[in-house]
């Protein structure tokens, strides 16, 4: 099968997991789970869960178990974009080309629609199966630690703290290791803990998930240059590159692509242990290197 017939069932297993997890949108008060539905299905790209399915493949693992996981990722991922997006944050009106949340529902909405969705996540990685090596408190623990202060929040805090000033590269990597490697290295390590993975393995998922997550914000922010705002659909009004270091503004853009073929290959080279059955983390890897996953 084709990777990009494989990437287009995969997202559908997901969306149908989600849709099948989630409460539904008449259930009471009806306004929070439609906010918390309309911005879990604004077409994500189900990256993460779908970087934690492949983890779960890649380990052996049976893909009914990796499903949890998948969606907790995607919930906690989706939970950041709602909040990342508010006024007192990033303040953008669009998100993948439509309203984003508090735009639609109004700021104190959109506020506890993250808050919603935040708790979501955990009652969903609280249900993955216990395998010989692994049990609820591994995976809670796992999460919990990436959407804390000192990942995923931490990095939002720097990212703020940044805010107009010029970083240097250092600074700048250790943004996007808690801002978005985090979440990727746990996605994989999820997937691979759901599937009894070895000690081995987890070193090899988390290695290819850090390399893989540096190297996703490196293109991400080459392709904010070589595209327009509009293409990408994801802002409004605001022009980010005026307040935000990014790697182009750093390293100039041909050594932005340089790094991201570096760490992309640091990312394959961390596949090695993993064997054939790694072979979809591969092909995600050189796919998101040749242009957006
Ligand atoms: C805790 C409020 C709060 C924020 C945490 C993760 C984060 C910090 C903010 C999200 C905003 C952002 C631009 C993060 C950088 C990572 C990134 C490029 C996210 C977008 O991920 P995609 O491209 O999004 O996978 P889709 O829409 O496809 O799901």
């Amino acid at each position: 099968m084709s990777l990009k017939i494989w990437l287009k069932a995969q997202q559908e297993t997901v969306d149908a997991a989600l849709d099948q997890i989630l409460p539904s949108e008449d259930t009471r008060p009806a306004t929070i789970h439609q906010a918390m539905r309309y911005s879990m299905f604004a077409g994500g790209k189900r990256l993460r869960p779908i970087l934690c399915l492949a983890a779960a493949e890649a380990c052996s693992g049976e893909e009914e178990s990796a499903l949890f996981p998948a969606c907790a990722v995607e919930v906690m991922h989706t939970y950041s974009l709602v909040h990342d997006d508010l006024p007192s944050m990033d303040d953008d009106d669009l998100r993948r080309g439509r309203p984003t949340s508090h735009v639609v529902y109004g700021e104190g909405i959109a506020v506890l629609t993250g808050d919603a969705l935040l708790t979501e996540a955990f009652t969903i990685i609280a249900q993955t199966p216990s395998t010989e090596s692994y049990n609820a408190r591994d995976y809670v623990l796992e999460l919990s630690e990436t959407g804390g202060s000192k990942k995923l929040i931490g990095g939002q805090v720097l990212d703020l703290e940044g805010e107009g000033k010029e970083l240097n590269q250092e600074q700048l990597v250790h943004i996007h290791e808690a801002k978005t490697a985090a979440l990727l290295c746990s996605s994989l390590r999820l997937g691979g803990m759901s599937a009894n993975c070895t000690a081995e393995q987890l070193q090899a998922l988390t290695d290819f998930g850090y390399n893989l997550g540096l190297a996703f914000q490196v293109i991400d922010d080459i392709l904010d240059v070589t595209q327009t705002t509009e293409q990408l659909g994801k802002t409004a009004g605001k022009d980010e590159s005026v307040d935000k270091s990014t790697y182009p503004a750093i390293l100039g853009l041909e050594e932005s692509k340089a790094e991201a073929t570096r760490l992309t290959t640091l990312a394959l080279d961390a596949l090695k242990p993993l064997g054939e059955k790694a072979a979809r983390l591969e092909q995600i890897a050189r796919h998101m290197l040749e242009r957006e996953f």
